[in-house]
């Protein structure tokens, strides 16, 4: 069984409820086991500013999938939620990003784990320390001292 951070995020259509139903989705599959989600938050886009805000959150699960099937998993359930692949840093439906996966290091074509950006981006490292304080990144670094760095986020809790 492998330990995986799951980060999920929208800005479209009614994005609280599409993560809210994201959550139930993920918790309710055979694939996944143990989820945990963090709490809900708004969040101001980073990249281009003339989209609206995301809610992003972040969740943690036990699963038997290797990280390219989870990968393809989490893609279909994007699918399912009407992602549709268009504008790079543009809005989306829903979007399911792997974090982590145990303390693996990935850097495929399709793949890159620890998920790029992962130290720099307040609306992961939040979430991801309020769900799991002790958190340390393969590379040694702890979720700790990632979130004293970001005190100034203007990241809202919503749930
Ligand atoms: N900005 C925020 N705040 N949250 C996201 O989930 C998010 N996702 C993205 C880009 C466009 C980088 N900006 C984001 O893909």
């Amino acid at each position: 069984m492998a330990l995986v951070y799951i980060a999920l995020g929208a800005n479209l259509g009614e994005p609280v409820e599409t993560l809210q139903d994201a959550i139930t989705t993920l918790a309710q599959s055979t694939e996944l086991s143990h989820l945990k989600a963090s709490s809900l938050y708004s969040s101001s886009p980073m990249g281009p500013s003339d989209q609206p805000d995301y809610v992003n959150a972040v969740a943690s699960a036990e699963t038997q999938l290797s990280p390219l099937a989870l990968l393809d998993f989490l893609q279909t359930i994007e699918q399912q939620f009407g992602r549709e692949r268009s504008l790079r840093w543009g809005p989306r439906t829903l979007d399911l990003d792997i974090l982590l996966y145990d303390d693996q290091c990935i850097n495929s074509e399709r793949l890159t784990i620890p998920h790029i950006g992962l130290a720099e981006r307040d609306f992961v490292i939040i979430p991801l320390a309020e769900l799991n304080p002790q958190l340390i990144l393969p590379n040694g670094q702890t979720i700790e001292l990632l979130q004293q760095s970001m005190q100034h986020h203007d990241l809202q809790k919503i749930t």
